[in-house]
């Protein structure tokens, strides 16, 4: 942010503000801005559009979600037009097509880059926002859309004495712009998730040493790294439409059909077969869902998938002790992971594999760190220890409701929200992608939450009101997302799904489990009873008046 940006900002009086300028941001951007023809502002910390996908720029970063259903669908043409090269976009693709939209449709101009709001205090009197930046400018805006991020509150903790470390502490999605080189080095990845396995599959081989620390091992499967399949691009280019209407009507719109068979009903031949035809296709989502119904809820059925993968980590690692290390003592109900050659990689004598649950890293050292007692030396070590996910970004944001209420109050015991739309007490706070969404990919469901809240907003405008939330129909959909996580493997299985990667956060549902296809019968229905739940209460006409 330069200083005449910064003197543009303060005093700036919007209709919307929109916070933050990656697939969500952008499209709400657009639809407010273009569409509706308000006077809207995007606001990033970053210096380009992506949101996470200017962040993470690590070493082997793509989507392991078929690109097909990482594109929006609101621009037709480039839909069906826009030539993805693999079936799985690396990050640099993603970043360009997002900054193509971005171009296409005149957003840039109506964003500030390098500005971080970190207050938002909403005025009665007025019936707006009041936003505050980290540089202390001063924004009013009527309507505030939060569009920031399921996966973009870094979580990377310090360990002790990590300022003597003489190499180098690289976070994943603080990734430096300038990629730095680590060939020849002795490199650590703490971290084996999503992130981390795409990091040690890339680096493997590429560096002089890779040392893998590994807390919990996962369950990895192959992810089926390509060209983008030319049928799937004759079928978009044929029916674009046709083919998003039919992602979204699926559970998770991920691009395929998830399974209606009960991994148990099926001979013990027949599973086999259907396994290993999802092994070499490759995909975790489709390994999970589109094989059998139940992995994700029925203990028998999962073990049936464990069990599988048990079976390629055993003949594909070579060392016995190593494969043992590698193996998952948990249910397969954590996010999926998914990466080509990951087991191999642990055959080859420039990785190690450290078990960090039972020799711990104690800390760093001038050379390294100190794991189980013993110094490892390294020139750089990675953190890809994850993210506060789904809400640790809206809590960054210090934000003050109706009558004083703070977010991070109402929010003590885990999020509260209608829909993963709005908060009670909160008005004209919109979320794109907010706790107690659909469990989904994203891009699809982003343009479909922001098309619902603009008819909304259009609601509101007409009657000159502002949007709250009924409180007794948040806690209804929240009891109703709460219930359904309970009937899944993934409320007994640790990770960043239920809160339980991030040290002293309340473990609980975030998510509407139904499916997309269920969310949007039930927000329809919403929608034709008036919407239900939601408040629209007219207030007094407040553009133009000056901030408190
Ligand atoms: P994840 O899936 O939360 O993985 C974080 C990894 O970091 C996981 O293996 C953690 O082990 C490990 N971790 C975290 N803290 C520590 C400490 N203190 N010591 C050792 N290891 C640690 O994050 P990702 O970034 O990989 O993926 C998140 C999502 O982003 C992903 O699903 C995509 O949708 C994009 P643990 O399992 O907690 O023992």
């Amino acid at each position: 942010m330069n200083d005449s940006n910064s003197a543009a900002l303060d005093g700036l009086q919007l209709d919307v503000a929109v916070i933050g300028a990656g697939v969500g941001g952008l499209y709400a951007l657009h639809v407010m801005k273009n569409e509706l023809g308000m006077k809207a502002q995007g606001f990033d910390e970053a210096d380009d559009v992506g949101g996470t996908w200017y962040w993470n720029r690590y070493p082997g970063c793509r989507v392991d979600t078929e690109s097909t259903v990482y594109t929006y669908s609101f621009d037709l043409d480039m839909f069906q037009n826009w030539n993805w090269s693999e079936r799985y976009a690396k990050q640099e693709e993603v970043q360009g097509y997002l900054s193509a939209v971005a171009d296409k449709h005149d957003l840039k101009s109506a964003i500030n880059f390098g500005t971080r709001i970190e207050k938002a205090d909403w005025l009665e009197d007025e019936g707006r926002w009041l936003l505050t930046t980290k540089n202390g400018e001063r924004i009013t805006a009527r309507y505030v859309i939060e569009s920031v991020g399921l996966l973009s509150s870094t979580y990377a903790p310090e360990f002790p004495d990590q300022d003597k470390f003489k190499g180098d502490v690289l976070v994943s999605s603080k990734w430096p712009k300038d990629d730095p080189d680590l060939s020849d080095k002795r490199v650590a990845v703490i971290g084996t998730g999503s992130t981390g396995i795409q990091i040690i599959t890339e680096l493997a081989g590429k560096v002089g040493h890779l040392h893998v620390l590994q807390r919990t091992p996962q369950w990895v499967v192959p992810l089926g790294i390509g060209p983008f399949p030319q049928k799937t691009r004759e079928r978009i280019k044929k029916d674009p439409k046709g083919f998003r209407d039919w992602a979204l009507d699926t559970g998770t719109v991920f691009g395929f059909q998830e399974s209606t068979t009960s991994a148990l009903e099926v001979s013990e031949e027949e599973r086999q077969r259907i396994y290993e035809a999802a092994w070499q296709k490759g995909n975790g989502f489709e390994f999970l869902l589109g094989t059998f119904s139940d992995l994700t809820v029925t203990p028998e059925a999962n073990k049936t998938a464990t069990d599988f993968i048990k079976s390629k980590i055993d003949s594909i690692v070579k060392d016995p002790e190593t494969a043992k290390k590698l193996t998952p003592t948990d249910y397969y109900a954590k996010r999926p992971l998914a990466a080509d050659n990951y087991y191999e990689v642990y055959n080859r004598d420039d990785v190690s594999l450290h078990d960090v649950k039972t020799n711990k890293i104690e800390r760093f050292t001038e050379k390294g760190l100190i794991i189980g007692g013993e110094e490892v030396e390294l020139d750089v070590v990675i953190m890809a220890t994850g993210f506060d996910a789904m809400t640790g970004n809206y809590l960054k944001i210090d934000t003050t409701g109706r009558d004083g209420k703070k977010l991070r109050d109402a929010w003590s015991d885990g999020p509260h929200t209608y829909a993963g739309l709005a908060v009670s007490g909160f008005p004209n706070l919109l979320m794109v992608f907010g706790p107690f969404s659909p469990f989904t990919s994203q891009p699809l469901v982003h343009e479909w939450q922001v098309d619902y809240f603009t008819d909304l907003v259009k609601k509101a405008e007409e009657v000159g009101g502002v949007i709250d939330v009924d409180e007794e129909a948040q806690e209804n959909w929240v009891k109703i997302c709460q219930e359904g996580m309970a009937g899944t493997l993934f409320e007994v299985t640790d990770s960043w799904i239920n809160g339980a990667n991030i040290p002293g956060k309340p473990r609980t549902s975030m998510w509407y489990m139904g499916g997309m296809s269920s969310y949007m019968v039930e927000m329809n229905k919403i929608r034709d009873e008036d919407y239900r739940g939601f408040k629209i209460s007219p207030i007094e006409e407040t553009r133009g008046s000056k901030i408190a």
